[in-house]
């Protein structure tokens, strides 16, 4: 018998509420042990690895079969159904420079495909959390998207890659986009944009680049309520391009994002 998707939602809610007070402890006392990985602007705290850590061990202990695919330490073997996604610290940016726009996210992944997730905003306790067929939620206020059916009221959040050659192309397509939307939002946390967009805080998000941390639990959030979530030309969401909007105007939006070669460059 599968286990339900609610039972690893109140397991993954109460890990990511744990982890998320780790952050904001460890932020409050220092941050420190800043290093870069892929470029001198991709950073990662020590509490990025900490609150990882933590996660893991605790699902170790508590789940020994599962698996945990962490953006820090990777994949873990699993010899269950059950695998974990988790972000320790998505906006890490955001977290060096106290930002309130920085989220715990943690899907449970179930022969492949994702049917639980919760983004935990670390800053301020706002979450957000769902399952697969059983809506998205907010502080127990069931989410919908946005209303928006035009694309030229559409305010559209994205994000930037850490590579220079990736930003000026993603610069590129910004400026061929922005005169086609009401405006643009870069907020620095994937999943708390996919989040906004299952509220309609955004009508619509897409962004380049993106692990499958980043977009696990929040692709699960804005497809409940009710957005397409998807690649371009029909392929699933993924590092080429992750694009979530409301039926109403994602063709609009998909259209503009192939003509301006949005999955493209470096
Ligand atoms: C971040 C993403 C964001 C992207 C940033 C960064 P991180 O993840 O959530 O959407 O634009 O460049 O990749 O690195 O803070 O976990």
């Amino acid at each position: 018998m599968p286990e339900k998707s609610e039972d690893l939602l109140a397991v993954a809610v109460r890990i990511a509420r744990e982890a998320a007070a780790t952050a904001r402890r460890m932020r409050a006392e220092a941050i420190n042990d800043v290093e870069t990985k892929s470029t001198d602007t991709d950073v990662v705290t020590a509490a990025d690895k900490a609150v990882e850590r933590q996660v893991v061990e605790v699902l170790r202990v508590e789940r020994p079969g599962d698996g945990v695919l962490g953006e820090e330490y990777g994949d873990t073997t699993s010899t269950g159904a059950v695998r974990w996604i988790l972000d320790p610290i998505d906006g890490t940016v955001n977290y060096l420079y106290g930002l309130p726009q920085y989220a715990v996210s943690l899907a449970a992944e179930v022969e492949g495909a994702v049917v639980a997730g919760v983004v935990h905003n670390a800053a301020t306790g706002d979450e957000w959390t769902a399952t697969l067929g059983g809506g998205a939620w907010r502080d127990g206020r069931r989410l919908g998207g946005s209303g928006r059916t035009t694309l030229d009221q559409a305010l559209v959040g994205t994000g930037f890659g850490y590579d220079a050659a990736r930003r000026a192309h993603q610069g590129a397509v910004l400026a061929g986009l922005i005169t086609r939307v009401r405006d643009i939002r870069r907020f620095g946390a994937a999943s708390l944009d996919l989040c906004m967009a299952a509220e309609g805080s955004l009508d619509a998000y897409f962004e380049k680049g993106l692990n499958p941390w980043d977009h696990a639990a929040g692709g699960l959030v804005a497809a409940e309520a009710g957005l397409l979530v998807s690649g371009l030309d029909g392929a699933p969401a993924g590092q080429h391009m992750l694009v979530a909007a409301p039926p109403a105007i994602f063709p609009a939006l998909h259209d503009v994002l192939v003509e301006l070669d949005a999955a493209g460059g470096p």
